[in-house]
Formats: C-alpha cells, structure tokens, sequence
C-alpha cells in the first residue's frame, strides 16, 4: 500500500540519498537480538539504498539473532548480514537505525547519530537531531513503513522478502493480537498471495534446540502471581531473546493482564514487560522498573530493556530479578510479598514468603 503520508516523506527522503554528499558507504543497522521486524526493515531499507539510489549498503546488527524463527528467516530471505564485531566502522560514512533510535540502549550505535532513523516506537529527544527520519508510532511495524517506501520507488518484493515481510508483520503484531495500524494489514493481504507458504511454515515452526526446553523447563519451574500479574525468572541464557518470548507465553495465561519475564546475559539482566491493556504504557513503566542504570523502552502493550547487575549490591543477579519482579508488582499496586509461585512450592515453606518481599535492593 501506498499512502499520501509515504509519497511525500519518500520525495524527501529521495533527495536526502540522492544528494552528492551522500554518497560512500552505508550502513544499515538493527537494533540488538533483533527481532523480525528489525531483520526485514534493515533489508528493505538496504535494498532500496541499493536498487533505487545505487548507494553501498551493508546490513548490521549487534548481540545474537538467537530464535530458531529468527535464524529460519533470515536464511529465507536470503540476506547477509554482518555482526558488527567484523565491521570496520572507519569504511562507513553514513548511517541508518531501523525498528531502533539513538540512545535507547539497544543498538551498537552508541553515541554516533545517525543519518536516517525508521522507527515505529515513540520518538526520543537525541532522535529529533537526525537528519532523515520517519517514525511512525501508530504503525505495528517498523517493516510497514520501509515496504512502503520500496513501493513509492517502484520495487516490488521478490517472493523471499514477501515471506519474510510477512512474517515480520505477523510476529511483530501478534497475528494482529497486539497494536497494529491498517497499513500493516494492507500489507499483510498484499504480501499473503505473494509468500512462499512453505517456507513461512518453516519459520513459523521450526526445529527447536534443547536450550529451548530447559530455559522453558527452568521458566516453568519459576513461575510467579499475584493477582493478574505473572513473572517468571531466568537465570544464565545462550540467546537474550527467549526473554520476550516467555513473556508472551506468559501473558496468555487465563486471568493474567499483565506478564514480566527476566534472564541473564553477558553481564546484564534483559526484562520484558507484556500487558493485554491497549491503554498501559508498558515503555514508561519500564523505564520507571530499571532506574537509572538501565536502558529500556517499548509500546502500549510490550516493553523490553536491561540492567547491569555488575557493581550492585552483592552483584548478585537472581536477587536483583526478584527484586525487580516485586518491584513491578508494587508499581502496578500489586501486593509484592503475595508473589508466590504457581506451579513449584517454594524451597522452603510457603508462610515464609514475608522475608524475601522486603529485601533486595537495587
Ligand atoms: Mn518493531
């Protein structure tokens, strides 16, 4: 679909690629662990660099691309995709942020502004510095707005990228569960004819490795309520990414409203925050959990971010998790001490449930 809307900010952003200043290499980068969103959007916008405006382009991301769905995808689509730890950073000259914005915490950029931000999340003060942007925060999908623009150009999806396109449309929004706006089910209706239906079953259910079954087994095992909150908590992961994954697990549990899953990684502890309440500001609510040593940010209804544990007191993460999980029951006026486990007794005895509730501290 093409909207009046994308016309006019494609015109602008034609001649803001096409100016002789912006030649040279780009790159084009995903947010962290990205997800399929972030993976299509950066594909998209490199091949219109690429196609339409014969710009360099290469795709980057930081952290892992750690889902089996993730990994099937990308091999779907066929595209390549560099981890920044091989990226000679002085070989580029100019810069795109995708699903992402500057000083979020959640991408490789850093302090570097970057020329040209796509983003669908509600826009950040250092994002107004850019000199190209687009964001859109009643589109579900970041991947939305950058079909759009290939089609203002006359590019057209080849069957790989509808798949992936449409998957990322279908992950991102929940199968239209979750926030999405009508241009992300105009695209979906356009991209369904078009799509490799068996390769979006090998996405949509691929082979599992075991770490999968113990980080479930282990989310199991810890799972928590008090009224229609449910937590769990990981401990040590290989992939960040099964984080958001429980929580939407989680979320689906009968009388639950609101959902927060934790897990370790590389010195950090990624949380995410799902609530089925269109009118909740889980972003907000996530920054106001981390704190100032955290980064994070979201939508209405799902929120990631992290927190380092390294220099907290006692540096010891799993009670930082369930600080940070009674810390959100108390935010959402939820009794913290009436955490209890669902499916596990506790260690020790269920009366004893009052001294863990007062402690930790961040
Ligand atoms: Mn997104």
């Amino acid at each position: 679909m093409l909207t009046e809307r994308t016309r006019e900010r494609f015109e602008i952003f034609a001649k803001f690629v096409r100016r002789k200043s912006a030649a040279g290499r780009w790159l084009v980068l995903t947010h962290d662990n990205p997800d399929p969103d972030s993976i299509a959007a950066a594909a998209g916008l490199a091949k219109l660099l690429r196609r339409a405006f014969r710009r360099q382009a290469t795709i980057a991301y930081g952290g892992i691309i750690g889902r089996a769905e993730n990994q099937e995808m990308v091999k779907v689509l066929g595209a390549r995709l560099s981890h920044v730890r091989h990226l000679n950073w002085s070989h580029y000259k100019h810069f795109a942020l995708v699903d992402a914005q500057p000083s979020t915490g959640n991408n490789q950029l850093n302090d570097l502004l970057p020329d040209i931000v796509f983003d669908h999340h509600p826009i950040r003060r250092l994002t107004r510095k850019v000199a190209f942007t687009d964001i859109r925060t009643d589109y579900g999908a970041t991947a939305t707005i950058v079909a759009e623009y290939l089609a203002a150009a006359g590019w057209d999806l080849t069957k790989k990228e509808a798949t992936a396109f449409l998957y990322a449309v279908r992950s991102e929004t929940q199968d239209f569960a979750r926030e999405f706006s009508l241009p992300d089910k105009a695209l979906f209706d356009e991209l369904l004819p078009q799509a490799d239906l068996k390769a979006l079953a090998r996405i949509m259910q691929p082979r599992l490795p075991l770490s999968y079954f113990r980080n479930l087994h282990e989310a199991l095992e810890n799972l928590q309520a008090v009224g229609s909150l449910v937590v769990s908590q990981l401990g040590e992961l290989d992939q960040p990414d099964i984080v958001p994954e429980i929580a939407d697990l989680m979320l689906r549990l009968e009388g639950k409203t609101w959902s927060m899953c934790s897990g370790i990684h590389g010195g950090r502890i990624y949380v995410s925050i799902r609530t089925t309440n269109s009118r909740a500001d889980a972003g907000n609510l996530m920054r106001r959990l981390l704190g100032r040593r955290g980064k994070g940010g979201g939508h209405g209804m799902m929120a990631g971010g992290w927190i380092d544990y390294q220099g907290t007191r006692g540096s010891d993460p799993r009670a930082l998790q369930q600080y940070l999980a009674q810390r959100l029951a108390s935010i959402l006026k939820r009794k913290a001490n009436k955490l209890l486990p669902l499916l596990m007794s506790p260690p020790s005895t269920i009366s004893d449930d009052s001294g863990t509730a007062e402690g930790g501290g961040a």
